[in-house]
């Protein structure tokens, strides 16, 4: 649905050095379908022999994924649908009751819709550079719905806090083992930071404006992406801001960011029904939306909207184990990725929870990221 629109000339181009051809993720989400759920469980050969080195994610830096002689055109959709065959053929012979923890309550199918879910939101990424990119169906929902007031911050109390994914059922690695940590009480702001109040802090102190903002006169700010240019809503969440933007746009405020601990007990009972996901309102809803799905402590807009930057590196959980390879999570663990958690409109429903945790580079702004502060009590 996402591609639908687009021509086969957009497809296979290159629009950043930070972001692959749309060609090369499609051709890549087929790949790791096959890897998995054809391969991997039922021993079959791969349909096009070494294909999948061009597809490896860690071997081929996306700033040269274009050079590869990945599929393209008719070829690409032939292998797409060709693989999807496949998988089901496969799925008609599989026990999801094996002691294969692959297998068992179909964990690596679980995966592989992930998987898939994850990369849409990397082209939607990719799809804000696309000149008059016209999606097939949009939602208008999300942007109307009701603003309940509020205070501007509410406190978590703290205390023994369950953190992480309990056994069974579906999570990365990375958000296991479940454990208790121990944390101070704080607060944490109610809903995310405004374009409104991020302007503001661009004003007082010259920092630069989150990416695809434009000046629009003296003190104005336009937003342009899918090359249209719009009003910048003050009352939305601010997007695309970088770490270090999100850490300067909180200390200005006389605030922190949020560790990703106190992020989780934070976000303990937010409903991801009712939350702003999905990608179809292509935008955000008002800061202060979906009132009646707030967490346990009162935050709203927790899941959804725009992913939240937390001050925590990212790194695995004491007794963490990598399944079922090491490079989901594992080779990008380290002081140098920091820890993203929400979601953000254009995550998919399923691949957010509150214990579901996003990684990148503190620099990176293509990401649908905005800020949420806290602050010590
Ligand atoms: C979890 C978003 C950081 O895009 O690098 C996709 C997700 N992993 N294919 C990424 C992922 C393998 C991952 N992030
Ligand atoms: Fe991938």
């Amino acid at each position: 649905m996402l591609v639908e629109p687009l021509s086969d000339d957009q497809l296979n181009k290159v629009y950043s050095p930070i972001l692959s051809p749309l060609a090369w993720d499609l051709g890549h989400i087929a790949n790791f379908e096959e890897l998995w759920l054809v391969q991997t469980i039922s021993g079959r050969e791969p349909m096009r022999g070494e294909l999948g080195r061009f597809y490896d994610a860690i071997e081929n830096p996306r700033a040269t994924r274009n050079e590869l002689p990945i599929l393209r055109g008719e070829e690409l959709r032939s292998y797409m649908s060709g693989v999807r065959e496949r998988t089901l053929d496969v799925l008609d012979e599989i026990d999801l009751d094996s002691d294969d923890p692959l297998l068992r309550d179909g964990f690596v199918y679980d995966l592989i819709l992930a998987h898939e879910h994850q990369h849409n939101e990397t082209m939607l990424q990719l799809l804000q550079m696309v000149d008059r990119y016209e999606p097939l169906e949009r939602d208008g929902t999300p942007a109307a719905e009701p603003v309940a007031a509020g205070p501007e911050m509410v406190r978590v109390e703290g205390g023994q806090v369950e953190i992480g994914a309990p056994p069974g059922g579906f999570a990365y690695d990375n958000e296991r083992p479940r454990h208790t940590v121990e944390l101070e009480p704080f607060e944490i702001d109610r809903t995310p930071v405004t374009n409104g109040e991020y302007a503001r802090y661009v004003e007082e102190t010259g920092a630069a404006p989150p990416l695809y903002w434009e000046r629009d006169g003296a003190d104005a700010w336009v937003r342009t992406a899918m090359g249209e240019t719009r009003e910048l809503d003050p009352r939305h969440p601010v997007v695309h801001v970088s770490y270090e933007e999100a850490a300067g746009f909180a200390a200005w405020a006389g605030k922190r960011l949020p560790t990703e601990l106190e992020w989780e007990a934070a976000a303990a009972g937010a409903d991801r029904e009712r939350a702003n996901l999905d990608h179809l309102a292509f935008g955000t809803a008002p800061a202060g939306a979906y009132g009646g799905a707030a967490s346990e402590a009162g935050a709203v807009q927790m899941l959804g909207d725009v992913w939240e930057w937390t001050s925590s590196d990212f790194t695995g959980y004491p007794g963490f184990e990598a399944f079922p390879y090491d490079e989901y999570s594992k080779v990008f663990f380290g002081p140098e990725h920091k820890v993203l958690r929400g979601g953000a409109w254009a995550t998919r429903r399923d691949v957010i929870r509150p214990t579901f945790r996003n990684w990148d580079l503190p620099i990176r702004r293509q990401i649908f990221a905005g800020v949420r502060c806290a602050r010590d009590l």
